[in-house]
């Protein structure tokens, strides 16, 4: 089995609340590593690729509003089963309910917006992250 390696991003919302070292943190702590790290401002045409699989859905323009509402932080980690196992430290998609003791579960709420504001992005397969890796990272 090959080291996998997947793509995070902190998003706008985790940036602006100052928990990017945070977050990374506890992501070396499991014992990943950190390849590769750079802050960014997204574009439509990156966010178009990156969400191209929620073209259609109702948070999608909203996903991407928030997106470009200020920068991102996009990092490489690699490590073995990293893909899972950074899902697993997210925690589920709905920050309400995502599991105390995740990043989600920990960080994140509800804000009564159109769009859940998890705090963070992590890529669901290895083509994924290998797609992610090449929009982010090319
Ligand atoms: P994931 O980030 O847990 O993989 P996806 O289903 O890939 O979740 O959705 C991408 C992003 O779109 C989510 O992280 C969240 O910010 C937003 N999102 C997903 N589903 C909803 C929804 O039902 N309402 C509002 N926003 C959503
Ligand atoms: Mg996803």
């Amino acid at each position: 089995m090959s080291t996998e390696r997947t793509l995070v991003l902190v998003k706008p919302d985790g940036v602006n609340r100052q928990l990017t070292g945070q977050i990374l943190a506890r992501i070396e702590a499991k014992g990943y590593r950190l390849a590769e790290l750079k802050q960014v401002t997204a574009t439509r045409a990156i966010l178009e690729s990156h969400y191209e699989e929620h073209v259609g859905k109702p948070f999608y323009e909203p996903l991407v509003e928030f997106m470009l509402s200020g920068p991102v932080v996009a990092a490489i980690f690699e490590g073995e089963r990293v893909i899972e196992g950074f899902r697993s430290l997210a925690g589920t998609t709905d920050p309400t309910t995502a599991t105390p003791g995740t990043i989600r579960g920990d960080f994140g709420r509800d804000w009564g917006e159109k769009v859940q504001q998890n705090l963070v992005h992590g890529s669901d397969s290895p083509e994924s992250a290998e797609r992610e890796i090449g929009i982010w990272f090319s």
